[in-house]
């Protein structure tokens, strides 16, 4: 299938990944961590080129790893031979060394320790989560995504900025450690009030925004009902694939992580009754910075709102169960536990042959009962789906009849978009509908034709 977007490919910048394996990882979980943050870098433009990792039983207090494995990293980002090690042992250089751009590192490190990495590395330092905020950063589009993502960078930079003042007024003016792109020497004048200012500002211009997509969210209910569905999942899982299958909208898909940032509704597609709206959402990963999470509260509850949930997994991935649990654990944090919920394990063609595609999909069903094996990509899956939805809001239809009288044939309309008709005849005083459609929008139409 052609992917829907032309992505310039541009030549990847070199990056290594240092991580610190701590005694209650296990080594499937570690692994998995990481591959995901050699995602992460390559959403950002990095090519992760070598990876060192360390097993301790914390993380060293001055430089996140060890002063040996420091040394083992600055050599090889500088690419010089003859470096000793603390022993006076020569440290030998492994292939690929030198060039390097950039060292990401899989957990969230304090100020300082960032910094010594930063300064004995030679070399810029990016933890987990500046990974994430910068990708959210650039994925941003709307005004409402934009300022979200600001204020949970500022949070994030606020301690960075202090420590970096210090270090400039202590040592002269030096370069501003962790998340250094675009935050160079004028932002450590930034002093803490300045950026309360702004993020005061921001949760105002977000208050604002707010109010205004609560009268159109209120406006959609009243015109169209309440059905809504919502697809949640874990970034990439294929959520805004499976929008646009179900919609035939055209909503960004892209193999990358986080490339939506903003809720987006639609209408499920072919149109039934009731008519149902579908929800596109941010992807979530594993730990998704605190700052980020309180951001996008206010547009994943919007989007909790749905009658329905469709957890969209990626049953290809190896790591799908531990991606299932942190989607979980956030919409307990938002409260989303106890809207029902659907799971929907999607890219089953990806995985392996007919034979494996059809043992993955009955282990599948064995361990989550009622769930639903498909590909997004596959359109008898899609039509499956979209009857299933239909049949979750079709349950609770009601049959009615209406009574309008002929002075009030404004609302023929009204009835037909509604509800399904189901027949309709005339005697003096007007029309009588025998309509099938939701409690609440039969109710609303009934209230207002018997209105005096
Ligand atoms: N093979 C296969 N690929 C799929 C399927 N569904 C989606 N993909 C691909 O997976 C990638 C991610 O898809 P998206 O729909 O952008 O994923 P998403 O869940 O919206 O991701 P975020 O917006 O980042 O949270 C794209 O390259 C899709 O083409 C599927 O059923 N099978
Ligand atoms: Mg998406």
């Amino acid at each position: 299938m052609p992917e829907t977007q032309v992505v310039v490919e541009e030549p990847l910048m070199r990056a290594v990944m240092a991580a610190v394996q701590l005694p209650n990882v296990s080594d499937r979980e570690f692994e998995a961590s990481l591959c995901e943050l050699r995602e992460l870098a390559k959403t950002l433009g990095y090519e992760v080129v070598h990876t060192f990792v360390q097993k301790r039983a914390g993380f060293d207090r001055t430089g996140y790893l060890g002063v040996g494995k420091r040394q083992e990293i600055a050599s090889f980002v500088s690419g010089e031979a003859g470096a000793v090690d603390q022993d006076g042992v020569p440290i030998l250089l492994e292939a690929g060394a030198g060039d390097i751009e950039l060292i990401l590192v899989d957990h969230e490190i304090s100020p300082s320790q960032a910094r010594n990495l930063e300064v004995e590395a030679g070399c810029q330092v990016m933890d987990r989560t500046m990974v994430i905020l910068e990708i959210f950063h650039r994925n941003a589009r709307s005004r409402a995504a934009k300022a979200q993502v600001e204020i949970a960078r500022l949070g994030y930079m606020a301690p960075r900025l202090r420590e970096a003042a210090k270090l400039a007024g202590s040592q002269g003016r030096q370069r501003s450690g962790v998340g250094g792109r675009g935050a160079g020497e004028s932002h450590t004048e930034l002093d803490r009030r300045k950026i309360r200012d702004r993020i005061a500002e921001l949760h105002k211009e977000i208050l604002a925004m707010e109010v205004e997509r609560k009268t159109q969210r209120a406006r959609r209910q009243v015109n169209q009902g309440l059905a809504s569905v919502t697809l949640v999942g874990y970034t990439n899982a294929g959520k805004s694939t499976l929008m646009r299958a179900l919609t035939g909208s055209d909503v960004l898909v892209a193999n990358k992580l986080f490339a939506t940032l903003d809720t987006t509704v639609r209408t499920l597609h072919p149109e039934g009754v009731p008519r149902v709206l579908v929800s596109d959402t941010v992807g979530f990963i594993k730990n998704l910075p605190h700052g980020l999470v309180a951001s996008f509260k206010s547009t994943l509850e919007e989007a909790m709102d749905a009658s329905l949930l469709l957890h969209v997994i990626d049953a290809s991935d190896p790591g799908f169960e531990r991606q299932l649990e942190v989607t979980d654990t956030v919409l307990a944090e938002i409260g989303a536990d106890a809207v029902p919920r659907l799971r929907v394990f999607n890219k089953i063609d990806f995985v392996g042959d007919e034979a494996a595609q059809a043992e993955c999909e009955a282990s599948l069903r064995a361990a989550y009962p009622g769930c639903v094996v498909m590909s997004a990509r596959n359109p008898e899956d899609v039509s499956r789906l979209h009857q299933q939805i239909m049949s979750v809001f079709q349950e609770e239809l009601v049959e009615a009849e209406l009574f309008l009288p002929w002075s009030a044939q404004q609302f023929r309309k009204a009835i037909y978009e509604g509800c399904e008709v189901l027949s309709e005849s005339a005697n003096e005083d007007g029309a009588i509908f025998h309509v099938r459609g939701e409690p609440a929008v039969v109710e609303k139409l009934q209230a207002q034709f018997t209105a005096p």
